[in-house]
Formats: C-alpha cells, structure tokens, sequence
C-alpha cells in the first residue's frame, strides 16, 4: 500500500488509541460517527451495516469499522450473547451487576470479540477479520485500566483482568489478533 492511510470510524477513544498502536506505520485517521446499531444476530452483520452508513461519507481509500464486544457461554446458546449487545447489557447492569448474575454460574468462560470491516474503495471490496481471545469472568472487579468488561476479564493462562495488565492486552487481545490481520492485508494491497 503505497499511502498509508486509513480512516477508523469510531466514537470510541479507547478502540482508536488501542488501533494506533497496533497499526504503528500506518498513519491512522480516526473520525467519530453515531452508529444505528441494527439488531443483528452477529459481529459480522453490525460491521456491514456500520460500513454501510459511511462509505458514501468519507473519500478515503480504505476505511475502517469495528465492532466488539463479550461473549458469556452460560448466557450463550447457538447465539452470542451478550455479543452485539455488549454495550446495552454493560449500561444496563454495570460490571456489578453482570457478576451478581453470575454469582451462582460455575461456568465462567468467556471470550472477546473483535470484528473489523475494511472497505477498499479501489477495489471496492469489503473484508472481514476477527480476532477472539478467550478466557473467564472473574468473581470480582480488578483493575481499573482499559476499558468496558476490561475489569472482569481474565485471559486464559493467566491471573490477572486486562483492567489489572494493559501490556498483557495489548500482546494477546481479540482486537490486536484481528488488526494484525488487517495489517497484513493492508501489506499486501
Ligand atoms: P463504535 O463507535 O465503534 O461503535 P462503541 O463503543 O459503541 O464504539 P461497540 O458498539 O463495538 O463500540 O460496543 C462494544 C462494547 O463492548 C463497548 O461498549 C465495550 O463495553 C465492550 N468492549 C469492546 N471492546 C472491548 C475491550 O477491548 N475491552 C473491554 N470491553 C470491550
């Protein structure tokens, strides 16, 4: 890719500063939009319909959407839940209030989600790229860096919340496994 630019379309500052550094080299324009969220079943589904409000908007050659989130396998069936809903079901019930309702739950696994969307508008191609790393919900609140369900995730192998270690998520969370991906496609462009 001859101009490395890219614009991220997000309202979340956290999501650009995370993006930033994983895509160093690349010069990462970040632009807010006010998303209409669509009840969806899947990461995937959102993506499209994100990247469907604004790649009339912006004439950038590659724009980039995301969207994230926590999937609780006790809560989960064939759907992923909370999933797409993360963020409702987090402004809803707070952290607390998502480990009350766990309480009882010996199942605890976990994972997060990262679902990217890329529109090369010389191509006009659109590509998908996830990353997921999987884990636990802890029994307690720990650490208040990061952000979101940061606090009660533990990742598996080891004891500590990425609100507790940014370092250990910045080497292994679902959004760095998939902007890697992103980044070896914008290599190979
Ligand atoms: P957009 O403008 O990109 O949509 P957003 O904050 O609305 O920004 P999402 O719709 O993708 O983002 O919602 C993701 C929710 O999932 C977010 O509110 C967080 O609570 C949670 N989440 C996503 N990534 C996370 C991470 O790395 N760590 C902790 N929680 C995360």
């Amino acid at each position: 890719m001859k101009d490395k630019e890219i614009i991220f379309i997000t309202s979340n500052e956290d999501k650009v500063k995370e993006v930033k550094e994983i895509l160093q080299g690349f010069r990462v324009v970040s632009k807010s939009f006010p998303f209409i969220e669509i009840q969806g079943r899947s990461f995937e589904d959102v993506v499209f319909h994100k990247l469907s409000q604004v790649i009339e908007l912006y004439e950038e050659n590659i724009i980039v959407v995301e969207d994230s989130g926590i999937v609780i396998d006790t809560f989960s069936r064939s759907y992923e839940f909370p999933g797409i809903y993360s963020k409702p079901f987090l402004n809803a019930l707070n952290l607390e209030g998502i480990l009350d309702i766990m309480k009882n739950k010996t199942n605890r696994d976990a994972r997060m989600v990262c679902c990217v969307g890329v529109f090369n508008r010389l191509s006009l191609e659109i590509k998908l790229f996830r990353g997921e790393v999987r884990g636990v919900i802890s029994d307690k609140i720990k650490g208040s860096r990061g952000f979101g369900y940061d606090p009660i995730f533990i990742p598996r192998g080891y004891d500590v919340t990425f609100g507790e270690d940014p370092k250990i998520k910045s080497i292994l969370s679902h959004r760095k496994l998939a902007f890697e991906k992103v980044k070896d496609y914008l290599l190979s462009l």
